[in-house]
């Protein structure tokens, strides 16, 4: 199906049927409809194609997860050859399949050490909601019932349900739904570049990341060690504006998290699959978690699926409570998406996909991205691990302060990248790119030269330029 020749004409027929009964995420869909929406209709390595023949660069791999590019014929062959052979069972009736059982088996030969067990699930929310009951069982069994805050951060995003929202952040998740519910608790997040703005002066990132890390222990002796089940935390920052943490951050709290027995739970949800650099943010950032969850990059965004992954404390006591766990989706283990997941880690390790975003394409963005906005009157902080980057749009370079209206300007500029044809989130006013992981060089400078004229057109209507 669709190719421009004939997808023009069907743009105000889509428009018009989405507009009258589908309700979007994350969206206000009644402003939306006036406007008008993008019907997205195909894809090739790096680009999208809209109904109306534009073509537009995708800086963002989807919502991060499309490590292996778009129009991948070995994952599309793989999904097909199990929906022909096995399109749906489940793992309840003392069964399993071979796809599953293989991307568990895979699964664990990359995981970090003591990671053996994998539950599965079909999105982030979902893997981060079966987490905290595995959590909250695990205390259980031990016998420390009492054991039941959940800490997390303060611009973390851990997904919707009410659990991950929850534990979520991002204060304008909450309000609509009475959120948080009982029993969740917030520290502060390791955001260097915000730190001026937030009162804690000229400090360095050194300094500022073991400061950070302390105030999960304050947090801790505040509530009562024995109150505190779990510490939850993405290694980087994703959708609360990629907050890379200072070296010093990482080792200091998995120190605080031993010390008062609190379970740590790393959400890779963004930073899985070759995202850093490595297999996982765990590995690139030396973290030995408790539990940690995973999605999006695990299938490239192919097909909906997700995974809770058990170290060994976790494992040993839960794989040995001699009880039914009473858990599990109609979709745990969906064979379709187990096959086109296993096949896409093939990919990922044919390709070198991770190798390469250490050691070649993720320090070409971020030499790139240096030498084009480190002196850009607009910009005050330009960063990058792996593929993943941001581009702090200030009003004023040397004092690190964001603009009044928070977001104002991040969209603007996000408006005119779209209108260049790339594909650029805003957080706030912090400009974000993770493009997929087969980006080549050519595609890097189409992505940095379409974000120059972006963030030049956004300086000069600030008179900047
Ligand atoms: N954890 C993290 C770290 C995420 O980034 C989720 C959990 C939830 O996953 P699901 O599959 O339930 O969506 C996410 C999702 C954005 C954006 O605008 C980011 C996400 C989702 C939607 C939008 O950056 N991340």
């Amino acid at each position: 199906m669709a190719h421009e020749s004939n997808t023009h004409n069907l743009t105000s027929h889509w428009r018009a049927i989405d507009a009258a009964h589908h309700v979007h995420p994350f969206t206000d869909t009644a402003a939306l409809n006036k406007e008008g929406v993008r019907v997205i209709v195909k894809s090739d390595g790096v680009y999208l194609w809209d109904s109306e023949g534009t073509k537009l660069i995708d800086g963002m791999a989807g919502l991060w997860c499309v490590q292996v590019g778009y129009g991948n014929a070995e994952l599309a062959e793989a999904g097909y050859e199990a929906l022909k052979t096995l399109p749906y069972y489940n793992h309840f009736f003392k069964t399993t399949n071979p796809w599953t059982a293989e991307l568990a088996a895979k699964l664990a030969t990359i995981l970090p050490d003591g990671h053996e067990h994998v539950l599965f699930a079909n999105s982030g929310s979902e893997a981060n909601d079966t987490a905290l009951k595995l959590i909250r069982y695990y205390w259980n069994l031990k016998g420390r019932p009492d054991k039941k805050i959940h800490l997390s951060r303060e611009y973390a995003y851990h997904g919707v349900t009410m659990a991950a929202a929850s534990l979520s952040g991002l204060t304008p998740m909450h309000p609509q739904w009475d959120l948080p519910l009982p029993g969740f608790a917030k520290v502060p997040a390791p955001y260097w570049f915000g730190a001026k703005a937030a009162g804690y002066g000229d400090i360095d990132p050194e300094e500022f990341g073991l400061l950070i890390a302390r105030k999960l222990e304050e947090a801790i002796l505040e509530i009562g060690a024995d109150r505190v089940a779990s510490f939850s935390a993405e290694p980087i920052q994703g959708a609360g504006g990629l907050i890379f943490p200072p070296a010093t951050y990482w080792p200091e709290v998995q120190h605080i998290c031993r010390k008062y027995d609190v379970l740590l739970h790393l959400d890779e949800v963004i930073t899985g699959f070759g995202r850093t650099g490595e297999w996982f943010g765990a590995q690139t950032y030396a973290i030995a978690p408790d539990i940690m969850t995973m999605a999006k990059g695990l299938s490239s965004g192919y097909q909906p699926i997700s995974a809770i992954s058990l170290g060994e404390r976790m494992s040993k006591t839960i794989l040995n409570a001699n009880e039914e766990l009473v858990h599990g989706y109609t979709y745990s283990g969906h064979p379709v998406a187990s096959a086109v997941a296993l096949k896409n880690l093939e990919v990922i390790e044919k390709k070198g996909l991770a190798h390469r975003t250490r050691h070649t394409i993720g320090p070409y963005l971020d030499r790139r991205l240096r030498e084009t906005f480190e002196a850009h009157p607009l910009v005050g902080e330009v960063r990058c691990v792996g593929l993943l980057a941001a581009i702090e749009l200030v009003p004023d370079k040397a004092e690190r302060r964001f603009f009044a209206n928070s977001g104002d300007i991040g969209t603007r500029c996000r408006n005119y990248c779209f209108t260049n044809g790339l594909v650029m989130r805003a957080i706030r006013d912090t400009m974000v790119l993770s493009p997929p992981l087969i980006v080549t060089e050519a595609e890097v400078e189409e992505i940095v030269a379409k974000a120059k004229d972006a963030i030049d057109r956004t300086a000069h209507d600030l008179g900047k330029m």
